[in-house]
């Protein structure tokens, strides 16, 4: 089932997608934002803080941020690029689906797009259409599938983020399998270059890392709630880790000071090695996630395993 309804709170427009089983997720216009994504126990699986503003331009705190044109820091626009603080459109007559698996029919799903105005193509002068498909499936996983075109004449060059935040029990308890051994940047050192030592991450501090050239899967494993994040994604070849900790939470004003206990960003991202659209080119990513009772996952994500089958 597929609902448009505006929100009680803001007046924003948003779209409810009810799956048979009774998983939900909700998108926000605004931004092509997922806000909201359930278990069939009702149970809200994505993080939102309490704190997060619903106004232009300020970008909600929370939920599933699409960052695109530019990822963090790298280039010349606003933090995250643009596209998060901007009004998307339902796109009632989409481009046919790309070849992932798994678009079956029967699921409930909507199509948003994003092009520039006037004002974007100032800022960054390229035509483009964004495409995003967010889908619930018939065990209640969620998956948005991206598509970027190059409507223009030239080529353009752009990094890409799905900035999901999860909703954990209790960081502390929380460990991620899948990322061992692998290169990262630390946005916490100037982006430094480092290699991951442990045999799963785990959380005492801030993190801000950009895990390079992961698994296509990766596993968020919250004990207490005994509970995995199963991450799966494709054309996305980076994979952020970020967790503000205490001070930053404190620095934020759409964000708890506490509410940092509570929530962990796992981004499968591209962002080490640029995009570059010729004219007339398509860029397509797919992200799916699933949460699993933990007792079925622990300790089998060794990437040796993942990577050698
Ligand atoms: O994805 C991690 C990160 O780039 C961190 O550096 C932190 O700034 C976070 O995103 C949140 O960024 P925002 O612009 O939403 O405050």
């Amino acid at each position: 089932m597929v609902e448009f309804v505006k929100d009680g709170a803001t007046g924003m427009e948003k779209v409810l997608l009810r799956e048979p089983g009774g998983a939900t997720a909700q998108i926000h216009l605004y931004g092509g934002h997922v806000t909201s994504w359930r278990n069939e126990r009702g149970e809200e699986l994505l993080f939102l803080s309490s704190k997060a503003i619903f106004k232009p331009p300020k970008a909600i705190r929370g939920g599933i941020p699409v960052c695109f044109p530019q990822f963090g820091g790298f280039g010349a626009l606003e933090q995250h690029g643009f596209a998060r603080n901007r009004m998307w459109a339902v796109d009632i007559n989409p481009p046919p689906p790309p070849p992932f698996a798994g678009t079956g029919p029967n699921k409930p799903y909507i199509d948003l797009v994003l092009k520039p105005s006037d004002d974007e193509l100032k800022i960054w002068p390229h035509n483009f259409e964004l495409y995003q498909r967010v889908m619930i499936g018939f065990n209640g996983e969620l998956t948005s599938i991206i598509r970027v075109r190059n409507t223009d004449t030239k080529p353009f060059t752009f990094t890409f983020a799905l900035h999901t935040y999860l909703s954990v029990s209790d960081i502390s308890e929380v460990r991620i399998e899948g990322l061992e051994t692998l290169d990262f940047l630390d946005n916490l050192q100037e982006k430094e270059r480092f290699t991951e030592q442990g045999d799963a991450i785990t959380f005492d501090s801030e993190v801000d890392r950009i895990y390079l050239g992961t698994p296509t899967k990766i596993a968020i494993i919250d004990h207490d709630k005994k509970r995995t994040f199963v991450l799966k994604k494709e054309g996305l070849p980076d994979a952020v880790v970020w967790n503000p900790w205490e001070k930053k939470a404190k620095a934020m004003a759409d964000f708890g000071d506490d509410e940092y206990k509570h929530m962990l960003c796992v981004e499968a991202a591209a962002v080490e090695k640029a995009i570059t659209l010729k004219p007339g080119e398509e860029w397509k990513a797919r992200q799916e996630i699933s949460a699993v009772p933990s007792s079925y996952f622990s300790g089998q994500l060794d990437p040796c395993k993942v990577l050698n089958g």
